[in-house]
């Protein structure tokens, strides 16, 4: 459609007064008391902090949105090849500060809030977190959306808006207790409403068959219940660009004319109640890390977002007057792990049912569209649905998949011939018992590529977990190591190293984090050297201040910031941390003026509300805390610390103040890590495994500058095989032995000796995370990083290196290889607005 010319430009007619745009601190002072005033309906004598917060977050609004406009005016006036991030989390953390970052006016508007005796800080902090993701997986699609918009790059991020995010937790007694996250109580200044654009989604019912007009045979699903899909678009501005990109997040809302027959008949509560069913489908994350729960409404929450997603993508690609055959060349769809995997039978029933597409016609576009990350080895991550939930909730998918499969089969039994163990292990139906879908295979099936997300995660998928669909497609298998973002773990989190590191090399590193590496040249210089401890230092007394605020705790900013924060799980041995903690203090309790490195060990991370023995952990630390923190003979060498409600607020100011990193995984088990990366950025030392994307971080940073310790995966996996005895390393072992019995005598729990008995049963009976194997090789290797620290030239060279060799971890260079080799898109120019700030 021809647009009047008066309304051609995206903003055409547009007030351009300063308040609105003007980037000058004078024009950001009138815009935030114009906001108070005329948005919030405050004057200063009733304003809260939270009132100040969303004038100011208005303010900043008005000034993404520009960028926003003209993003997608270029976009469509240009039909860009788009990518799609299709994930059920995306954990972005606070929205203010990574705009004004990304915008360039952080110091003037902390001006403009200084003019009005306001403190920038405190209105920081009343940002409540969005905590839309459990984490890794969802701080990797917040980390993409950044480096995406970053690197001008087309895309959307499709989701869910969840009303409560992932839980708060909160402790009592040492024991986490849930709370939930009431993030939108508040409203939430950066999301716009788009009920225009709002879809329909069906579920359950049956299929039945007809003729056409044209008498073909065709299908026709009778669902049987229907939800309204809603978007709500949030501005992702990229770093110092024009690009502002989407993410388009969903909300499900009872139709309009919801079960109005119900309603007439007299069934007033009825209705209202079916209203509130529908109304469920995005209430609430699940809060599990790494495990899948096989629940119905899970199922119902990953149909709803991929089809309302995809239905909004035909809209797109329909107003932009582009057949449907060209889908896959006007997106790219990544999925982010198996959760939206339901796509690939969504966007065939949509092609074949809806548009009349053939199946061969439907099936190259689909398989030309979506591409596949796997995230886990874990067995208990791997997402199978029953057939009966899925086939109720979704029955014509259920034929669309036994199509797909039936058809892939026989394309093995061609490549394979004779070989029917291979079918039923490669097969999308697992029918080894009851029967079950196999996310992963569907994905893997219907996906031009697969990528693991660390190369030795990679390594593994090929060898093990996907060994079969390696065997069948290996052209599909690509390693994609993952990234993190420099602006939000770097620039926004560490002003003070980022204006150390601009000082010496200037600042393109921001957007180019390869050149971290010219800082190598100062690794021994004195001076760099010590401005470097200075502001390691700087920050640890920061951390310190805000711990005692939250914990009561005094920490000594001169001690080793020993730093352990991830979700809980087994596998991820928080407890082997604690057993070196317990090692020490016996240590001191058998020899009290024993010469020790001080440290503050600092624990952070959620347990799955479910999962008990990961409770039960987070319990054990704090019980150890409790007492170390008391026991004077101690003498405060010794501080256990543990952070509750650990989350991306929290992570940005606990990663500058680290001086190491706890990444101590059983090798094999964690698919990459990210944590480990915005460690080393910041400067932290590493005590590692050889797991995930430790592996590559010793290699960047130099095996001399890494503490390694531990079994290989391939040792780990020759030990379970032979028979592991976890045993035999408690008897010969005394050390060990005296630290597991510590815990058993109620030493740590006021003698209770019931409460830790679970978790020192699984230790000495199975250990299937190998603590009791790798405990020596752990203490050992402690002692070490001990020593070092004590040589600070030694330890400050170490850690400058590790910031200048860790530029290939910036989610720039992940995304950058997305683009290249899985996406095949270009960036695309979207001009500047003139009201560009000249200063950073
Ligand atoms: O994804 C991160 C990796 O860095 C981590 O190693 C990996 O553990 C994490 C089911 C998951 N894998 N699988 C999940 C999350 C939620 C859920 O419901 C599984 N998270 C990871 C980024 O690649």
């Amino acid at each position: 459609v021809q647009l009047p010319q008066a309304l051609q430009p995206t903003d055409a007619g547009v007030s351009k007064s300063s308040h609105r745009t003007g980037m000058t601190v004078e024009d950001l002072k009138q815009a935030f008391l114009d906001n108070l005033f005329y948005d919030q309906g405050k004057f200063p004598a009733l304003a809260t902090q939270h009132d100040y917060y969303m004038a100011l977050a208005y303010a900043v609004r008005d000034r993404l949105l520009q960028r926003w406009n003209q993003t997608a005016a270029t976009y469509t006036a240009e039909g860009s090849r788009t990518v799609a991030y299709f994930s059920a989390e995306f954990l972005m953390g606070p929205q203010l500060g990574k705009n004004l970052t990304s915008l360039g006016i952080y110091d003037r508007v902390r001006d403009a809030i200084a003019s009005l005796d306001l403190d920038l800080d405190a209105l920081l902090d009343e940002e409540p977190e969005p905590g839309l993701g459990n984490g890794g997986l969802g701080r990797l699609a917040a980390c993409y959306l950044d480096s995406l918009a970053t690197l001008e790059i087309p895309a959307l991020g499709y989701g869910i808006r969840y009303e409560f995010g992932i839980f708060q937790q909160d402790l009592q007694d040492g024991w986490q207790v849930e709370k939930t996250d009431k993030w939108l109580r508040l409203g939430n200044p950066w999301e716009i409403k788009r009920p225009e654009w709002g879809v329909e989604v069906k579920f359950g019912g049956h299929t039945d068959s007809y003729l056409d007009q044209d008498g073909c045979y065709r299908v026709r699903w009778v669902p049987e219940q229907t939800v309204m899909g809603i978007p709500y678009d949030t501005p992702l501005l990229g770093y110092q660009t024009a690009t502002a990109n989407t993410l388009r997040l969903w909300t499900a809302e009872a139709p309009e004319s919801f079960n109005f027959e119900s309603f007439n008949s007299g069934d007033y509560l009825g209705a209202v109640y079916e209203k509130m069913i529908s109304e469920n489908i995005s209430k609430v994350l699940y809060p599990n890390d790494d495990s899948a729960q096989g629940k119905r409404l899970r199922l119902t929450q990953q149909y709803f977002f991929v089809s309302c997603s995809l239905r909004d993508m035909l809209r797109i690609l329909i107003g932009q007057e582009l057949p449907l055959e060209k889908f896959h060349e006007k997106f790219a769809v990544q999925l982010n792990d198996t959760h939206p995997a339901i796509a690939v039978a969504e966007l065939m029933r949509l092609l074949l049912d809806e548009h009349h597409l053939n199946w061969e016609s439907a099936w190259s576009i689909t398989q030309r569209t979506f591409a596949y990350t796997n995230h886990t080895l874990l067995p208990e991550a791997l997402e199978r649905w029953p057939i009966d939930l899925f086939g109720q909730l979704l029955p014509r998918h259920l034929d669309v998949i036994y199509e797909i499969n039936h058809r892939f089969i026989d394309e093995v039994r061609i490549k394979f011939p004779g070989d029917e163990a291979r079918l039923a292990r490669l097969s999308l139906i697992d029918e080894s018992g009851e029967r079950y879908i196999r996310m992963a295979h569907l994905a893997c099936v219907g996906s031009h590529t697969i990528n693991g997300v660390a190369a030795l995660h990679t390594e593994l998928l090929k060898q093990d977990v996907l060994q079969d669909f390696y065997a069948m497609y290996p052209h599909k298998f690509q390693n994609k190591t993952n990234g993190v973002t420099p602006r939000r773990f770097m620039v926004l989190s560490n002003a003070k190293l980022t204006n150390l590191i601009t000082e010496k090399i200037g600042d393109q590193w921001v957007k180019h984090l390869d050149q971290l590496q010219q800082l190598e040249a100062f690794a021994d210089d004195p001076d760099f050297q010590n401005t470097w401890r200075e502001i390691k230092l700087s920050c640890k007394r920061d951390l310190a201040v805000f711990i005692q605020q939250q914990t009561g705790i005094v920490v000594d900013p001169h001690s080793m910031f020993d730093i352990l924060i991830k979700r809980f799980h087994e596998y991820k041995r928080q407890h082997l941390d604690v057993l070196h903690i317990i090692t020490l203090y016996n240590r001191i309790k058998a020899n009290p003026d024993i010469d020790i490195t001080p440290r503050t060990f600092i624990f952070g991370g959620k347990a799955a509300p479910g999962y008990w023995m990961a409770k039960l952990i987070i319990k054990l630390i704090n019980s150890v805390a409790d007492v170390v923190n008391r026991d004077p003979d101690v003498r405060g060498r010794l501080k256990v610390v543990f952070m509750k409600n650990f989350n991306v607020k929290l992570a940005q100011r606990l990663y500058p103040a680290a001086d190491l990193s706890e990444q101590i995984s059983t090798a094999g088990k964690e698919a990459s890590g990210t944590g480990n990366m915005k460690f080393a950025l910041n400067g932290a030392l590493t005590i590692g495994t050889l797991d995930g994307a430790n592996v590559e971080i010793r290699e960047q940073v130099g095996a001399e500058n890494f503490f390694l310790f531990g079994l290989t995966t391939e040792q780990v996996y020759k030990m379970r095989a032979e028979g592991y005895c976890p045993q035999d390393y408690y008897q010969a072992n005394p050390e060990l032995r005296l630290a597991l019995d510590r815990i058993a005598s109620g030493f740590f729990s006021h003698g209770d000796t019931e409460v830790f008995k679970p978790l020192l049963d699984g230790l000495m009976n199975h250990d299937p995370y190998f603590l009791l194997a790798d405990y020596q090789s752990y203490i050992d290797c402690q002692k070490e990083v001990g020593l070092a620290f004590k040589d600070t030239a030694r330890w400050t060279r170490m850690s400058i290196l590790n910031t200048a060799r860790t530029g290939t971890f910036s989610s720039d260079r992940a995304i950058q290889e997305y683009c290249d080799d899985i996406w095949n898109i270009q960036p695309v120019k979207v001009a500047q607005p003139d009201d560009v700030p000249t200063a950073v």
